[in-house]
């Protein structure tokens, strides 16, 4: 016999108050198991609730705007068969969720419904929803809310499920679209848009000047069952590799990197800072002063190269260069939950004193993880510095909409020819990756030339 049985919100890792967008069914249709019921959106991500079994829909407990919570009723269904999908009572009068805490609905027993519910993406494929990403005892992390960019892949396009349904039935990969709504989500009118502009031979050449959006069309990643090779452990990524994995895949996938090479005389120069720090050490000691890093003065460099080289001090925007007159510059810092890249503004307008103390506050607020946003935005222009770890060179990638990135290697004494005989000279190795788009070898030949002038004499900063 039929029977009338509850469909909830079921586990979304913890998050509440999560918005109704869209109904998806009504009373009176037939709706099959792990068919959705609702769609719920947080702030980039949108599920599906699904029905935990076939049946008709006798009742749709919530209406748009609504917002819930596990465990909340979204609908009640005339199950099709009497065997129990779940062990929920039949439906009560339930009052309708809004807003709906997790703790005022009572839970249904224990079930063979998924513990997660299925984010529906492009794919079809389901991914496991709203899993708490932040790891325990992780410095910093504060407690997740629901966002798709940690639990969804990078290239998951944002969309409600009528817009897929839309693009679907016109044949548009969603990946290739850029969202125009709040978080990048892809609305209705997007897809026409980007219909029409393909229809019009427009597509390509936004892409490829941009850098925005693309099809790769690759092959699918490998899936692998390394457990069948012998042991393994699972560990998930931290949200901030899932971040920056995301960025560092398109950055390098959509800039066309070329990697300059060479190596910079800072005897002098490290001398110099020797120097500095030892007659500083006292107020070093006592906290009062700043050791002098040499990151600082390579900052302070960089500052006078791209003051000489203006293009590199710029990003692209479709078929513009955008050419800046700030100098805030971004230096990769490695911290327990990955890497960031604190940027240190108005470069320009600060001694190497000023620029040592600021980066090692941002570089201790990183490794807590406690950089705010703004800390990290802004950037014209990053350090990636391995050099006080080792190595001899690296190609860095480009941090868009930056056009370039130097990496510094580990300085190391080596005879120079001087024109007469040889001479042992701290050399510093730079790797200058570069947006061929935008700049010229040539040109990154003349920056990091100039640089290493620089650093040899910063004297030269001043003509
Ligand atoms: N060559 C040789 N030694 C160097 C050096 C170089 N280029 N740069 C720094 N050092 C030495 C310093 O002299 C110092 O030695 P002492 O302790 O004996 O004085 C030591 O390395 C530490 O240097 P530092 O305090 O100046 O720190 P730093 O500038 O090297 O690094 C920071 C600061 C935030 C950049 C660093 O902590 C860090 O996170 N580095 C990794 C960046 C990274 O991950 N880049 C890769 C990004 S892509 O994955």
């Amino acid at each position: 016999m039929a029977e009338l049985k509850e469909a909830r919100v079921p586990d979304i890792g913890g998050h509440g108050d999560v918005p109704v967008i869209e109904l998806l069914v009504k009373p009176g249709d037939t709706v099959a198991k792990d068919q959705g019921l609702v769609t719920l959106e947080s702030d980039k991500a949108t599920m599906e609730v699904p029905s935990p079994f076939a049946g008709v829909v006798k009742e749709v407990k919530v209406k748009l705007g609504d917002t819930v919570s596990e465990g909340a009723v979204v609908a009640v269904i005339e199950a099709a068969d009497a065997a129990p999908a779940v062990a929920a009572p039949a439906a009560p009068a339930a009052p309708a969720p809004t807003p709906a805490p997790a703790a005022e609905a009572p839970k249904p027993a224990p079930a063979p419904t998924p513990a997660t519910a299925p984010v529906v993406v492009e794919s079809g494929a389901p991914v496991p929803a709203l899993a708490p990403v932040a790891e325990p005892g992780q410095p910093g992390i504060p407690p997740m809310r629901f966002e798709a960019d940690a639990v969804l892949p990078a290239k998951v396009p944002y969309a409600s499920p009528a817009v897929r349904l839309f693009a679907r039935e016109l044949g548009v990969d969603l990946a290739q679209v850029s969202g125009s709504e709040r978080g990048g989500r892809i609305s209705k009118e997007d897809v026409q848009k980007f219909v029409k502009a393909a229809l019009a031979g427009g597509i390509a050449a936004p892409v490829a000047a941009s850098g925005a959006g693309g099809g790769l069309n690759l092959i699918p990643w490998p899936k692998v069952d390394f457990a069948k090779f012998g042991a393994i452990e699972t560990k998930p990524l931290s949200r901030i590799q899932k971040i920056s994995g995301a960025n560092l895949a398109r950055n390098w996938a959509m800039i066309p990197h070329v990697t300059q090479h060479d190596d910079a005389d800072i005897t002098e120069l490290e001398a110099l800072r020797v120097a500095l720090n030892e007659e500083n050490a006292k107020a070093i000691a006592a906290g009062k002063a700043g050791k002098l890093t040499m990151l600082a003065f390579l900052i302070k460099a960089c500052v006078a190269a791209l003051q000489k080289f203006p293009t590199f001090n710029a990003s692209l925007d479709g078929d513009n260069l955008v050419l800046k007159q700030y100098f805030h510059i971004g230096f990769a810092a490695d911290t327990p939950n990955g890497l960031v890249v604190p940027v240190l503004r108005d470069a320009d307008q600060k001694g190497v004193a000023q620029i040592a103390k600021e980066m090692g506050e941002l570089a201790a607020l990183a490794r807590d993880g406690k950089l705010k946003p703004e800390q990290m935005q802004g950037g014209c222009f990053t350090i990636s510095s391995l050099g006080g770890i080792g190595g001899t060179a690296f190609t860095p990638i480009i941090n868009a909409p930056e056009v370039a990135i130097l990496g510094v290697s580990k300085s190391e004494m080596k005879p120079v020819w001087n024109g007469e005989k040889f001479k042992p000279r701290l050399m510093l190795p730079l790797s200058l990756s570069y947006d061929h788009r935008v700049i010229d070898g040539a040109a990154a030949a003349r920056f990091t030339t100039y640089l290493g002038q620089l650093l040899a004499d910063l004297r030269r900063a001043m003509l």
